[in-house]
């Protein structure tokens, strides 16, 4: 449990990745209350200085005693670093929001994002896990629609930018782009095809389901969340050609009936959203907007004509800040209100 203090000392390990960067620009943003900053990486990034609040921070590497002192660790190092030291963590004594895949569905660990459930942030033994990227930004906009009219199936496609699988891929976008518009070869590495000027529907592994990990993830993680078993979801994830910002369309069937009107008017008061829909102007959610930016963006809501209560929707959301960074600091905030 988080003590109440005036100032928390925070650590970010995976601080030099996409998404430990973030959260070091989303700490510095918010103003949150920290004590001095801790930085933690691999061996390859060890003694590097990164800037936080005018200063410069060298990079640690992790060992049993590194959690010694430390009150909120933010990790995002991959669901293996995640394996090892979240527990160590723990044991120290601190609370650790973890971003990975690692501690999502264990029942022991609540799955938060703080629209929705922060009152599962009450039964926490010392690990909070951030949900995946798409799910985030999914349950922000299924929960106004669930509290007024019941979900009872969801079938979402998602179009996701390659920052969610880190720098490298990236780097990868962007040489591949410049290869192919300079008439070079093109080489992959981190996608088992070109990303630049394609589309692959691929994210994450295949189970034997068919389905990708990522796919599973939003089905599951979305019945954790929103605290509703009973909630259907199928999933269609996608890689498409964006640095940054994850875009998604939803069918939503619902129990009780609600009009676009009513959609729309439920959306825009809800927390964290904020509705961008008026086509007669060419105004929908585009990642390139959504980018750097902490809310989810919905627009295209109209009713589904082919079933008695079913709504369609265009969520775009920045996939580093509100589907990782941004959520974990929010969560961490949340535990500070509550200590
Ligand atoms: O298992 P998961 O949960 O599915 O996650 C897998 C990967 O997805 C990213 C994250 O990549 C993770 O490794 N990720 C996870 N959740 C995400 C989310 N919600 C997510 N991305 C988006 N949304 P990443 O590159 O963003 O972050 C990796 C970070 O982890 C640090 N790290 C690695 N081993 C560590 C460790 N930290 C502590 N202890 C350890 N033992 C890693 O630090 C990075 O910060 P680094 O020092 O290894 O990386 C420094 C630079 O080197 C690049 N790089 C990475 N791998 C290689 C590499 N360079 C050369 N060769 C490599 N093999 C990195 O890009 C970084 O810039
Ligand atoms: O957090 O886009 O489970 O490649 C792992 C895959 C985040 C996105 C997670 C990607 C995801 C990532």
């Amino acid at each position: 449990m988080l003590k109440k203090k005036n100032k928390y000392v925070v650590a970010v390990v995976g601080a030099t990745g996409a998404v430990g960067n973030e959260m070091m620009a989303v700490l510095e943003e918010r103003n949150f209350p920290d004590d001095g900053i801790r930085l933690f990486a691999s061996e390859r990034s060890e003694g590097i200085k990164l800037p936080y609040r005018g200063d410069e921070v060298a990079v640690e590497t992790l060992n049993e005693d590194s959690f010694k002192g430390i009150d909120i660790a933010l990790f995002s190092a991959g669901a293996e670093r995640s394996r090892i030291w979240a527990p160590v963590a723990a044991r120290s004594g601190c609370v650790v929001v973890d971003n990975s895949s690692q501690w999502r569905m264990d029942p022991e660990v609540p799955l938060v994002v703080p629209e929705v459930n922060p009152h599962d942030l009450k039964w926490h033994k010392g690990i909070i896990a951030n949900p995946n990227c798409s799910t985030i930004q999914m349950v922000v906009a299924l929960k106004p629609i669930h509290d007024a009219a019941k979900i009872k199936r969801v079938v979402v496609t998602t179009f996701q930018a390659v920052s969610g699988t880190g720098k490298k891929a990236m780097d990868e976008l962007l040489k591949q782009t410049t290869d192919l518009l300079n008439f070079r070869e093109v080489t992959c590495s981190v996608y088992p095809h070109q990303i630049a000027f394609n589309v692959l529907p691929h994210i994450d592994k295949f189970l034997d389901n068919g389905y990708t990990k990522e796919e599973m993830k939003m089905v599951n993680e979305t019945k954790k969340i929103m605290g509703d078993s009973s909630i259907r979801v199928t999933a269609t994830t996608v890689r498409v050609p964006v640095f940054r910002g994850h875009s998604e369309s939803l069918n939503i069937e619902t129990k009780k009936k609600l009009s676009a009107n009513e959609a729309r008017a439920v959306l825009s008061t809800a927390p964290g959203i904020v509705v961008y829909d008026a086509p007669e102007k060419n105004v929908y959610p585009l990642p390139i907007y959504a980018a750097g930016k902490d809310e989810t963006f919905v627009g295209r809501i109209r009713e589904d004509e082919s079933i008695e209560n079913g709504i369609n929707m265009w969520i775009v959301a920045d996939n580093l800040k509100k589907g990782a960074a941004l959520n974990a600091v929010q969560i961490a905030e949340k535990l500070i209100e509550m200590a």
